[in-house]
Order: structure tokens, then sequence, then C-alpha cells
């Protein structure tokens, strides 16, 4: 699918920004052949909703199915590799001053060479102690070791310090998002002159508050999705692309 070429307003707005900031979602690695987190999932997971699963009463409730969906998300994300929106990132930052701020939980921008400025919904590779919160080394930890046979049920690694259960390092919904990383995004998206806001559909909060405060201070707010989304009314340009295909033509 061709991207329908941006607006010139919008080409403008980006070869004149002096501070970016691009707050990227689930679409950002679609390309890369990860699901989006509201796509079904795909084969063992497709008749489980994420809504359900990324939260403390799904791993209150079954702890060794909440380990297994993480460890198959995280084996998934070993397998694939950062596509041309996320190198283009990493390249643009290299003239301009940019700055990555995510809702996604793989490593795929800093594969891809970027440095993130803040994990929002934390990461599919900084598991910790459910008790003492130890960070767990990742080879403890199965989804750093050669492929598994995926199951439906796998029993989370024992923290080595206090014995507890380890859990993903995500911020599942019902959970304070980590405070430092808040705190930058939001200074992030209140200083900058560009916002580029790349694959999400705009449904969780707080995050989906950042496009809006980028627009109150000031900034060109622009949208890479191929579809409206719940942030499209709010943003200066939105662009019917997608982020493999848009990036690297606005980063050039
Ligand atoms: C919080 C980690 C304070 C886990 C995620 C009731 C009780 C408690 C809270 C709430 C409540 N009601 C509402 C809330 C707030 C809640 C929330 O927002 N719920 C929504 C759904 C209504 N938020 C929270 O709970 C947050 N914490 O509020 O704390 C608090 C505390 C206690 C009590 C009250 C309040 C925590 C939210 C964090 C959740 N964790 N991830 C995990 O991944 O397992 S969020 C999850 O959704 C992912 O991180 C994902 O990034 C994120 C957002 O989704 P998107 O990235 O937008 O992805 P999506 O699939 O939706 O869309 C993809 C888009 O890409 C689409 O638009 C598509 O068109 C586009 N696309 C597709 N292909 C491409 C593309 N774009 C470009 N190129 C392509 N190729
Ligand atoms: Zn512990």
């Amino acid at each position: 699918m061709a991207p329908i070429e941006p607006d010139p307003a919008l080409v403008d707005a980006v070869r004149s920004a002096q501070r970016v900031v691009v707050f990227s979602g689930a679409g950002m690695s679609a390309e890369s052949g990860v699901p989006t987190f509201r796509d079904a999932l795909t084969g063992l997971w497709e008749r489980f909703d994420p809504m359900e699963l990324a939260t403390p009463e799904a791993w209150a409730r079954d702890p060794a199915l909440v380990w297994a969906w993480y460890e198959w998300r995280a084996a998934l994300v070993r397998r694939v590799r950062p596509n041309a929106g996320h190198v283009a990132l990493a390249d643009w930052a290299r003239a301009t001053d940019l700055t990555v701020v995510t809702q996604n939980v793989d490593d795929l921008h800093e594969r891809a060479g970027s440095t993130v400025a803040a994990h929002l919904h934390g990461s599919l590779f900084a598991p910790r102690c459910s008790a003492c919160a130890r960070p767990a080394e990742l080879d403890d930890v199965r989804f750093a070791g050669p492929g598994h046979e995926p199951a439906e049920r796998i029993t989370p690694p024992a923290c080595v310090a206090c014995g507890a259960p380890v859990r993903p390092g995500t911020v599942w919904f019902g959970e304070d998002l980590p405070a430092e990383s808040w705190r930058v995004a939001v200074g992030a998206a209140e200083n900058c002159d560009l916002m580029v806001v790349v694959g999400t559909s705009g449904v969780v909060y707080p995050a989906a508050e950042l496009p809006v405060r980028a627009v109150r201070a000031g900034a060109t707010v622009v949208e890479i999705n191929p579809d409206p989304t719940d942030l499209t009314a709010a943003v200066t340009h939105s662009w019917r692309a997608t982020a493999a295909r848009a990036l690297p033509a606005l980063a050039a």
C-alpha cells in the first residue's frame, strides 16, 4: 500500500523542527511482525483478551498463564527485527534533537540504535521479583534461553533473593506508570516543537494525554497511522501511512 503523500505543510513542519518527540505505540512494531496490542493475538493466545491478561488480577489468579503469555511475546520479539521505521528514527536522531517516548514493551527501538527516553508501559525484558522488586537476570528466566516450546502455562521463575515469583516488567492495567518515565515523557511533550505520534490508537491513559499536552504547549503534532484514531481530531496533521513507509520519508 503506497502511503498517501503527506500534506506539504506537514513536511514543512518536520523540516523546520528543532526539538522533536516521537511517541510510539504498538503499530510502530507491526511491520516487524509483532501483533499490535488490540489485534487478535495469534495461535495459542487467540482466544485470550490482552486487556484481561495484562492485569494484576490475572496474575493473582493464574501467574503461570500470564508468565507463559509474556514468555511467548518476548520469544516472538527476540525472533523479529526492527523495521525501516525504527531505523529511520535512529538515523533522524543523529541529525536532530529527537526524543523517543514509547508505550511499547519490545526493544526494537533500542535494537535499531535509538535511545528510548521513556518506556511508559515497561518492558518485556525487565522482569522483576513480585515481592522484593529485585530485577531478575534475563538468564534466570527461560524466555532469554534457546527456543522453548510455546506452552499455555509456565511456572514463573523464583526470585533468587527471596524466592517469590518473578513477574513481567510491564505496567498492567490498573497499575501506575513508572513515575520517572511519566515525568520525562510529560517534560518532553511540553517542550518540543514537533511531536510525531506513530502507531497508537490513543485509547490507553494517561499515555494518550501526551499529544494533547504537546498541542496545548504549542507544538505541531503529526499522527502517522493507516487508520483514524481517538487522537486524530486533536492533532495538527494526520497522515494515513504506515510507520515503515512514512518515517523514512520524514527523516530523510
Ligand atoms: C493508570 C503493558 C493510574 C502490558 C499496557 C479502570 C481501572 C483502572 C484503570 C483504568 C480504568 N479505566 C481506565 C483506566 C485507565 C487505564 C486505561 O487507559 N484503560 C483504557 C483501555 C480504557 N490505564 C491504566 O490502567 C494505566 N494506569 O491509569 O494508573 C490508576 C491506577 C489505579 C487505578 C486507576 C488509575 C496503565 C495502562 C498501561 C497498560 N499496559 N502495556 C502489556 O503490554 O502486556 S498498554 C498496551 O496498550 C500496550 O503497551 C500498547 O502500547 C498500549 C496502547 O495500545 P497501542 O499502542 O495504541 O496499540 P493498539 O493495538 O491499541 O493500536 C495500534 C495502532 O497502530 C492502531 O491505531 C493501528 O491503526 C496502528 N497501526 C497498525 N499497523 C500500523 C499502525 N500504525 C503505523 N504503522 C503500522 N504498520
Ligand atoms: Zn524477591
